[in-house]
């Protein structure tokens, strides 16, 4: 299997996260759903920190990555790749000014696993994995085609990992629409996703239409301040949560899970 120059691959039992610095250009980022409002990237760059500190609490180690201005939406390192146990891939994101964040992000997930990578016509942002045990759901998507999915199942088919399409409409992601919690519980907005294809889960409604987007780390859910009844309906349901406040990113369509790539 390739590995980007033939590097040596990282193996190291501290749970690791991927992130990089906000952009200076964040205020040109992509929006699909939400309006252009102005963000204050100063404010950006302190939440960004404070997220990271949010998963050194858990016991994650960060691997932050400079700043690239030239790709406004580069924070959200979860889009150009998808690491899993045996192998990264680095995906194809499905919309023009993202394109070549894949190539500038290779070396760095290729310190931790060896890659493959996709190719045209294939689109797939990693936002649309959502990942339970060894299945992978994958949502069809403005930024991700059947061709990202049949690569990604190719790709995948020497492991023992299965891929299902989920369709998603009304959201930038799958991950918008729904993301794993643990324990068998998939929190989702079901709206915003046919939630028809997951398997063996029970499913746990987001009485926020943007608050399904939780990242679990430890046994833990970090979760965006602003979606203070979803955070009451998963610690009733006896999930521990961890809020923080990602207001500016959020401007940009961004969440918890997408501004990190957790190695574990
Ligand atoms: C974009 O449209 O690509 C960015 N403005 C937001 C990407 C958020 N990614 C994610 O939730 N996985």
């Amino acid at each position: 299997m390739p590995s980007a120059g033939g590097a040596a691959v990282v193996l190291s039992s501290v749970p690791t996260a991927i992130t990089r610095a906000v952009s200076a250009t964040l205020n040109d980022c992509q929006l699909t759903w939400k309006k252009r409002e102005p963000i204050d990237v100063a404010l950006a760059r302190r939440q960004h920190r404070a997220y990271e500190q949010a998963l050194e609490s858990l016991g994650v180690r960060i691997d932050q990555l400079p700043p690239l201005d030239q790709f406004p939406d580069a924070v959200f390192v979860e889009d150009p790749a998808i690491i899993l146990d045996e192998l990264a891939v680095i995906t194809a994101p499905g919309t023009p000014s993202r394109a070549a964040e894949g190539a500038a992000i290779a070396d760095a997930v290729a310190k931790y696993r060896p890659l493959q990578r996709m190719s045209p016509p294939a689109t797939l942002d990693g936002g649309d994995v959502v990942r339970i045990g060894r299945d992978l759901y994958v949502g069809r998507s403005k930024r991700t085609n059947d061709e990202g999915i049949a690569q990604l199942r190719a790709m995948l088919r020497p492991f023992d990992y299965t891929v299902t399409a989920v369709a998603v409409h009304g959201a930038l992601h799958l991950k918008t629409a729904c993301t794993y919690a643990g324990h068998d519980t998939l929190l989702a907005n079901p709206e915003w996703a046919d939630l028809s294809a997951f398997r063996g889960v029970r499913l746990l409604t987001t009485p926020e239409p943007w608050g399904a987007c939780v990242l679990e780390v430890n046994n833990v859910l970090v979760m965006p301040t602003n979606y203070p009844a979803t955070r009451a309906l998963l610690e009733r349901a006896g999930f521990s949560t961890l809020p923080v406040d990602v207001s500016e990113l959020q401007k940009a369509e961004g969440g918890c899970t997408c501004l990190s790539l957790l190695i574990q």
